[in-house]
């Protein structure tokens, strides 16, 4: 058996995985149980005559970052242009000069260190927005491999996406991937669209898609959770402030994509309108700091804490404080106690990949007694957990009333949502997707030639011929004069 190549952005120290939680567990179980490596940054800045300086630690080989990188690679191109924008927020979007060449620079220096360790029968993964451009440069230096891409987070609507000033360059970093895993079904279409209506690619009709001159398969594979974490766990007795109350409990990176401020306004309506309900129920946000040096993430942290500081203001008493705001991060062996302890888990983000914390909240519930999910559409999790009550989180009077339908819920229903969301949450688990995107990678053949990746003007000389050919054709004839091209009705590759 190959190894699998792992590469991300961040790396963890396989001991802190654990603690760290969600897809750094998934990573570094692959990495203990199979022959493997895992390659990528390790959050330390160095000067540039250290930068390509590796560090081993068994299967986990890291970089560092110089200071030039960091700011425009991480904290630039990633986070103020490809975060914002595939999140749906191009009013957020940076688009800096110097960004995207630094961009393609930190993916050019990994792909140059990476490819002297790599062997002929492995097979690599590359994850999230970060490395988009790997496998391009990977190819550039003559790598045959097997190379597959997830994004962690959604895949924008195609007229957003071309918005984003380098977006064909993107699409044929995309392209050298024989995989590309998405988390849901609505990004698979997402991707499609774009690779339609950008007249470059069509769709073949075993549902992979054709990109510029490759061919790629496109599924969707919902990630999900170590289940077995979060079952089972003791009510956190250290709850003090909510023993007696109804708890409504939010865990959240304070990222303008969680909905953080609509969810307070929610409840600040909700305690309007219901008055019966003072003194009765909490809202505990968990919502540690994130990416604080980007500057869209400034007023978010202020507007949060003025909405929380007058909400308390209005309707706390002496005995009681509605809102519970912690701006830190809590020891992850804590969440499952509190995720129990709530009777409502309100996850209501404005956009999401997929939302880890709406099924570790399920995965912890007592299943005699089980709290209620209220979720965000927008949400990827909102796909697979059909029998959470779910909700428009910019719909402030909506969600207000849910919370209270949520409250007075039955405890025949709530046991009978919660079976149901039970049993895709244990299907789906952290696991079950790692086992299937690697069987799907292993799967995925190239019938292209490799030696048009050492070549890049054949490449661009087609592009060139399919885009003069599009314009002379209209729209709506193009996708269907490739050939075995099929409809965007045809049924979506999916991965589960
Ligand atoms: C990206 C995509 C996709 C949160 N606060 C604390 C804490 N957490 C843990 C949660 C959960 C994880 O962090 C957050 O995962 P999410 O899925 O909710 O969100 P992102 O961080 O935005 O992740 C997302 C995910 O990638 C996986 O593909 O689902 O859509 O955006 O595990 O429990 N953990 C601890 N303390 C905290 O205060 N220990």
């Amino acid at each position: 058996m190959g190894r699998v190549v792992l590469v991300s952005n961040r790396v963890l120290d396989l001991r802190k995985a654990a603690q760290a939680g969600g897809v750094a567990v998934a990573l570094a179980d692959v990495v203990r149980t199979r022959p493997s490596l895992w390659f990528g940054w390790n959050g330390d800045i160095k000067p540039p005559e250290e930068a390509n300086v590796l560090a081993r630690d068994g299967r986990v080989v890291t970089v560092p970052l110089t200071q030039a990188e960091h700011d425009r690679y991480y904290l630039g191109y990633s986070n103020s242009v490809l975060w914002p924008v595939f999140h749906n927020r191009l009013d957020l979007a940076q688009f800096e000069a110097g960004y995207f060449e630094q961009y393609i620079g930190v993916n050019r220096r990994l792909a140059a260190l990476l490819q002297p360790m790599l062997k002929p029968d492995d097979i690599i993964w590359v994850h999230d927005y970060h490395l988009i451009p790997l496998a391009i440069e990977l190819r550039m230096r003559g790598v045959q491999n097997r190379i597959g891409f997830y994004l962690h987070i959604p895949f924008p609507p195609w007229q957003t996406f071309i918005a984003i000033p380098e977006h064909e360059h993107l699409a044929r970093c995309l392209a050298a991937y024989d995989l590309i895993g998405l988390q849901t079904k609505s990004d698979v279409a997402s991707l499609i669209d774009y690779t339609i209506n950008s007249a470059f690619g069509s769709i073949l009709s075993d549902g992979r898609i054709r990109l510029f001159d490759r061919i790629a398969t496109v599924a969707a594979f919902p990630i999900g959770i170590d289940v077995e974490d979060f079952a089972n766990p003791r009510r956190d007795s250290r709850l003090v402030q909510g023993r007696g109350v109804n708890r409504i409990v939010g865990v959240d990176r304070l990222d303008y994509t969680k909905g953080l401020p609509q969810k307070f306004r929610a409840f600040g309506r909700f305690l309007e309108k219901n008055a019966q309900y003072r003194g009765q129920v909490v809202l505990t946000q968990i919502a540690p700091p994130t990416r604080e040096s980007v500057e869209a993430y400034l007023g978010i942290r202020q507007e949060l804490e003025s909405l929380a500081g007058s909400i308390n203001g209005h309707f706390g008493e002496l005995d009681w404080v509605p809102i519970h705001y912690i701006h830190r991060s809590t020891p992850r062996r804590r969440l499952a106690g509190i995720y129990r302890s709530a009777r409502i888990g309100m996850v209501t983000p404005l956009r999401d990949g997929m939302n880890l914390v709406a099924k570790e909240y399920v995965a912890a519930q007592d299943p005699e007694d089980p709290g209620v999910l209220i979720l965000s559409r927008f949400a990827g999790a909102a796909e697979e957990l059909e029998a959470a009550l779910i909700v428009n989180p910019y719909d402030i009077e909506a969600m207000s009333d849910v919370m209270r339908g949520a409250l007075e819920m039955s405890l025949d229903e709530r046991r009978n949502r919660h079976q149901a969301l039970m049993t895709v949450v244990e299907k789906n688990n952290i696991k079950a997707w790692c086992q299937s995107f690697l069987a799907a990678l292993s799967r995925a053949s190239s019938p292209d030639d490799p030696a048009n990746w050492f070549q890049p003007e054949p490449i661009r000389d087609a592009l060139e011929n399919l885009k003069r050919a599009g314009a002379r054709r209209p729209a709506s004839k193009r996708a269907a004069a490739e050939p075995a091209a099929v409809s965007r009705t045809t049924t979506l590759p999916h991965a589960g």
